[in-house]
């Protein structure tokens, strides 16, 4: 049985940046209401109304993974040991991107699954790339021009597709005897700890548990067998899956993450229930420190228009009454404005500059990467305000 325990309230697809505010263009803006449920059988924390992806994923779509340097150098040292770990002959990403983490493999050796054409164009002239869905008429396409695959990773997909029977299915068919699956998801443990509640978006249909995800996989006649705790994008969980137990052990820090998940209380409604008054005292502190800041007339902007915070800004209704505007690295976004509140977003050059006084950070997640970059910004008395773990200037 499904159980509500959040409501965002309404938000618009947080991939949606919009290039005009103009009155026809705001009449466009598609809104649905983000209501966050429990299911109490198999554990799986889900948005209860999933958009169509036809409407998400299209040749606009904004984020590029390999934008900060953190990433880059993730995805780099993931191929490797991967490579190392299970020698696949052939690998294939589900949600390729930018090509961010293929690039790290020989060109012979990859297939790219990207449905969003402006990237698969980016990827197509170096590696095999499926600008489609992915779906079990995929897999057998796939299939039919290409051997069985060894490795399958990926990484924020699998939790953005509302199919998972289809998604899992696709992937046995398509996966070789001994062959493994990698997929790499924010983790709903690190979401409740730090109450990182934006993490909760139209994309983020799912938000996986190890818990959760050994339930689903195993109607598919798939096995979890290990799983890293890593720290992107403020905790993740990097699950290992495979066709047989047999040809993989279980690992102990799978049992322990599964232990230490059933302490938290991923497997009981009331931890959601509890979360969800954190959440909205969240929205209370920040909306005051906001107001407290705007009276004494200070300038505030915020750092990276992601996609996390236009669940935020959504949510707390927060616009430019307290924003100047946001700036972000990513050229697509810039000249833009944000789905629903309709910031503007700058290059950081044109905004990051000796006026801001607070920097609200929308990209909280590369909190470190941000912070060694933006030292000058910090001596002369600059500050940043994070919601995550708790509302704060730091
Ligand atoms: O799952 C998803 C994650 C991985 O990426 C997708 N559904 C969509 C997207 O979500 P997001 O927008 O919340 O992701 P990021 O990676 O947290 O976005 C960071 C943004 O901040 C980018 O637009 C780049 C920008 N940025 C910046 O302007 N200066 C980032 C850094 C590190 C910087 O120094």
């Amino acid at each position: 049985m499904k159980k509500n325990f959040l409501n965002l309230g309404n938000q618009p697809i947080a991939n949606s940046f919009l290039s005009s505010i103009s009155r026809s263009s705001l009449k466009k803006e598609y809104f649905y209401k983000l209501i966050i449920c429990f299911n109490t059988k198999n554990f799986l924390v889900s948005v209860k109304d999933p958009v169509n992806p036809k409407i998400q994923y299209t040749d606009q779509y904004a984020h590029r993974a390999s934008e900060s340097q953190t990433m880059r150098e993730a995805f780099r040292k993931i191929a490797i040991k991967l490579q190392k770990r299970f020698k696949p002959k052939k690998v294939m990403e589900i949600g390729s991107n930018d090509g961010v983490f293929l690039k790290n493999f020989p060109k012979k050796k990859v297939v790219a699954v990207e449905p969003c054409k402006n990237l698969a164009n980016l990827t197509k002239k170096k590696f095999k790339t499926y600008p489609f869905f992915w779906n079990k008429k995929l897999s057998k396409k796939i299939l039919n021009e290409n051997s069985k695959i060894d490795l399958i990773f990926s990484s924020n997909t699998i939790s953005h597709i509302p199919n998972l029977k289809e998604t899992f299915q696709a992937i046995y068919d398509i996966l070789s005897n001994k062959g493994v699956l990698v997929i790499e998801d924010p983790s709903l443990s690190s979401i409740i700890k730090i109450n990182s509640y934006d993490q909760f978006y139209d994309e983020h249909v799912y938000v996986f548990s190890a818990l959760s995800i050994k339930n689903i996989v195993e109607e598919f006649n798939l096995k979890l067998f290990d799983i890293e705790k890593i720290s992107n994008h403020g905790g993740s969980l990097r699950y290992y899956v495979c066709k047989q137990e047999k040809n993989y052990k279980l690992s102990s820090r799978l049992k322990k993450i599964l232990k230490d998940e059933t302490k938290l209380g991923l497997n009981n409604f009331k931890t959601f229930k509890k979360f969800a008054n954190r959440v909205y005292k969240s929205k209370k502190k920040l909306v005051a420190l906001l107001k407290r800041l705007k009276k004494e007339n200070k300038k505030i902007i915020s750092y990276g228009a992601t996609y996390k915070s236009t669940t935020v800004f959504n949510y707390c209704k927060i616009g430019t009454e307290y924003f100047s505007y946001i700036t972000d690295t990513t050229k697509n976004k810039q000249g833009k404005f944000t789905p629903g509140m309709h910031i503007p977003i700058l290059p950081p050059e044109k905004g990051f500059n000796e006026s801001v006084d607070y920097a609200y950070l929308g990209a909280w997640n590369f909190k470190k990467e941000i912070m060694k970059k933006e030292k000058k910004f910090i001596k002369r008395g600059g500050k940043f305000i994070t919601h995550v773990p708790d509302v704060r200037i730091v």
